[in-house]
Parts: structure tokens; C-alpha cells; sequence
């Protein structure tokens, strides 16, 4: 007979899941949270947002994930992982790894409450002092973003991300009105815009020269292509930037077919990432194995969780790449707390993306991480140090919003 007993803290009894519920707000962009609570009456938060598909992932959990966990013990994260994965039969996709994620976290959460330890250490410690974070900056032509990134570099900040209009190109990915503020899900209805790569491709190499000459050869610049090249104009793009040495190109072509980074390579040293829409470590895998990338950017919420997120950074390591997780404002805080954790331990740790939330989404998101002088730092609360202020949150109510699309000047559909 297998000895199924956990050395998780707490008695069973105590360990018992006895409720959980899906909690959907807006403070000024939607967030879906899963708080799960046990016999103890300790409970733990995690993040279930799926910009654009909030409810989809919503009604997974409430149908189809929650009746599963009542009476289970909080304390077997590995093994409840494990039946949502193998035993919904259905595997893998964006909602069914968002949701598994929400549960994985909340149950970090809850050991970390009932061990009295912040998650960094239940993972296995520090590994470093400070998680270094790139912030965004956008302008509507290079000097506005030049005048941007400077900035940034005065807040403190030693990354930061450029990105740029494109003459000729209204609403182009990344350049935003509100200062602080980015993440276009800004209408019931996916908002048109329009992509001309000819005319993007002659901007971005203008930009970073412009970036090098007024800000120096210090501070670290990244760029993110947001899926929109062919593998052979993302390999031009890589090779153009080379003399201005990025930390990093993102997503300079859509991953669905690792053959594409190949292309890129074999014309270029500009490092690349690329996984912010991957959620399992199979859509990781033929990348990092060949070696085809250099920063992996699976996410926490939408990457399963912990649990499984610490597989790919795993697998990363084998192949000296290293993380650079996904940190955009449509992850709710509970994941940037525990992304904060996960990075301050994590070996092959690379960098982590940070846009700050508004005011309202930190009130309903009280947490215990800071920043200071380009670095955020996770507190010491026990578990991931991020909360739910429930009454708060009840007064803004879910509002129906959709990603962009993207199509070219000739009307095709294009990747946005
Ligand atoms: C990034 C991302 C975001 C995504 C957004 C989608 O690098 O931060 O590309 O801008 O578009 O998170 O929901
Ligand atoms: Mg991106």
C-alpha cells in the first residue's frame, strides 16, 4: 500500500478544502480570482485572467473545477494538479491551463499561510537580492519615446521596453495615450487596426539608433514584434538591431512553428524571446531544445501554475535560456506577487516584465511587493503576499472587453 499521507503542515482535517469561489472585478480592467478556503479557515488566492476570455475560464472553474476540490486536502498541490491535467482527458489550451493555474497558486498560497513562509522560501530560497524589471515605454515617433525611456531611467529603471508609432499606421501594438497605463482591451468589439511590416521594419532600426545616441550603451533596451513578421523580415529585424545590442527581441514571429526561429538564427545574434501565449511546457520544448531561444516567457496564471512553470524554467536551464516572464497589466497582482517569488528564487532567472497597475486595481489588490531603483522586491508575508479586497472589488462590475485585431493596408487579416 502507497503511503498517501503529505508532510504538508496542519492536520488533514484542517488541510480540507471546504470552499472556493470565482470572483470576477474590473477596477479598471477585468481580473478573475479563485479564493479557496480550508477547515482551518486559512484560504488562498490565485489568478484565473484570460484577457478578452475572462468568463470562459470563470465558468471552467465554477462547472467544472471547483466541485472537484471541496473535501479535497489543500496540502497535495502536486497530485490535484495532476488530476485536473490527466483527469479532465482534455488537455492543455489557454482556459484549461489558466484555471488549473488559479488552483495551483491558491494552494501555494495556502501552504505558504499555513507553514508561516513566503513562497520564495517553500520554493527553495534566495537566490538574489532584487528581481530586475523592464517597464514600457511608448511614443507616438523615436524622440517621444526617447524623451520616454528617459523616463524611465530617472524613475530608477535599468530595462525598458521601446516601442513606437509607424508612420502612416494609426493605433500601432504597444504605443499608448495614458501614460503608465497600456493594455488595449478598450472596446466591447475587437478594435481595427491596421499593420504594414515594410513600413515598421524602416522605423525600428531608427528608433534604437536614436535610443543608443541620446541614452547611451547602459541601459538595457528591449522591443517586442508582437507576432506580426514572416520568419525572414523577423531575421532582417534581428540583424538591423544587432549594433544596438538589445537585451532582448520578443515575439518577432508567431511560435506555432518553431522551424521560423530558425530562420531568425541563422542571420542573427539578437537575443529572443518568446512564450507569452504558450501554456504548457510541450509548446516550449522544441524551442529551447534546439536552442532556438534565449528568454522564455511563459507566465505563471497561464502556464499552469507554479507547479508547471517551474518544469519550463527547469528545462530552460538545461539549455542555458532563461526566464522573462510575461508581467503586462491584464495579470492581475496576484500573479505578479507570486511571479516575484518564483523569480527571486529561480536559477536561471533573466528578468521580469512590470507595468505598473492603476491605483484602483492595487486597492483591490493589496500586496506586500515594492520597487526600488529598478528592482521589485517580494515581501515576507507567508505565501505569495497578495490579497482580495472583496467588498471593494464587488463595486465594479465585470465589463465585456476584447483584444484588438490587426489586418494590412489591403484588408487581410493579420496577426495582432
Ligand atoms: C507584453 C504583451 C502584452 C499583450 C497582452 C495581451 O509583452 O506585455 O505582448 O502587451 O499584448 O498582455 O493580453
Ligand atoms: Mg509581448
Amino acid at each position: 500500500m502507497v503511503d498517501m499521507q503529505t508532510d504538508s503542515p496542519g492536520s488533514e482535517r484542517d488541510r480540507r478544502i471546504v470552499a472556493a469561489r470565482v470572483i470576477v472585478t474590473s477596477p479598471g480592467r477585468n481580473f478573475v480570482s479563485l479564493l479557496i478556503e480550508t477547515r482551518s479557515g486559512i484560504s488562498g488566492l490565485g489568478d484565473a485572467t484570460l484577457n478578452g476570455r475572462e468568463l470562459a475560464v470563470a465558468a471552467y472553474l465554477e462547472h467544472h473545477v471547483i466541485p472537484n476540490l471541496i473535501g479535497r486536502d489543500a496540502g497535495r498541490i502536486e497530485d490535484t494538479w495532476q488530476f485536473l491535467y490527466r483527469g479532465a482527458y482534455w488537455r492543455r489550451g489557454p482556459v484549461t491551463m489558466t484555471a488549473i493555474a488559479a488552483v495551483d497558486v491558491a494552494l501555494w498560497d495556502i501552504l505558504g499561510k499555513m507553514a508561516g513562509l513566503p513562497l520564495y522560501r517553500l520554493l527553495g530560497g534566495r537566490s538574489r537580492e532584487g528581481v530586475l524589471v523592464y517597464g514600457h515605454a511608448s511614443g507616438r515617433d523615436p524622440e517621444e519615446t526617447s524623451a520616454e525611456v528617459g523616463r524611465f531611467a530617472a524613475q530608477g529603471y535599468r530595462a525598458v521596453r521601446a516601442q513606437c508609432g509607424v508612420p502612416g499606421l494609426a493605433k500601432p501594438y504597444g504605443v499608448t495615450r495614458m501614460k503608465n497605463a497600456y493594455e488595449p482591451a478598450e472596446s466591447e468589439l475587437p478594435l481595427e487596426t491596421l499593420w504594414s511590416t515594410p513600413a515598421y521594419l524602416d522605423m525600428v532600426p531608427r528608433l534604437f539608433e536614436r535610443l543608443r545616441a541620446d541614452h547611451g550603451r547602459e541601459i538595457e533596451l528591449l522591443h517586442d514584434a508582437h507576432h506580426r513578421l514572416t520568419p525572414i523580415e523577423a531575421a532582417r529585424l534581428a540583424r538591423d538591431l544587432e549594433p544596438f545590442r538589445l537585451f532582448w527581441l520578443e515575439d518577432a514571429t508567431p511560435a506555432e512553428n518553431p522551424d521560423g526561429f530558425e530562420l531568425i538564427r541563422r542571420h542573427s545574434v539578437t537575443p529572443l524571446a518568446v512564450g507569452e501565449v504558450f501554456n504548457s511546457v510541450w509548446d516550449c520544448r522544441a524551442l529551447l531544445e534546439r536552442q532556438l531561444i534565449d528568454y522564455i516567457r511563459t507566465t505563471i496564471v497561464h502556464a499552469g501554475g507554479i507547479s508547471h512553470v517551474r518544469r519550463i524554467a527547469d528545462l530552460a536551464a538545461l539549455h542555458r535560456a532563461r526566464t522573462g516572464f510575461h508581467g503586462a497589466t491584464d495579470l492581475s497582482p496576484i500573479t505578479l506577487g507570486a511571479a516575484l517569488h518564483f523569480d527571486t528564487w529561480v536559477p536561471n532567472f533573466g528578468i521580469q516584465e512590470y507595468m505598473q497597475h492603476t491605483q484602483e486595481t492595487d486597492a483591490v489588490f493589496p500586496h506586500d511587493y515594492t520597487l526600488r531603483e529598478g528592482y521589485l522586491h517580494c515581501g515576507e508575508s507567508p505565501g505569495h503576499g497578495v490579497s482580495l479586497d472583496e467588498r471593494l472589488a464587488a463595486r465594479y462590475p465585470y465589463n465585456p472587453r476584447q483584444l484588438p485585431i490587426a489586418r494590412l493596408t489591403d484588408g487581410t487579416m493579420w496577426d495582432w
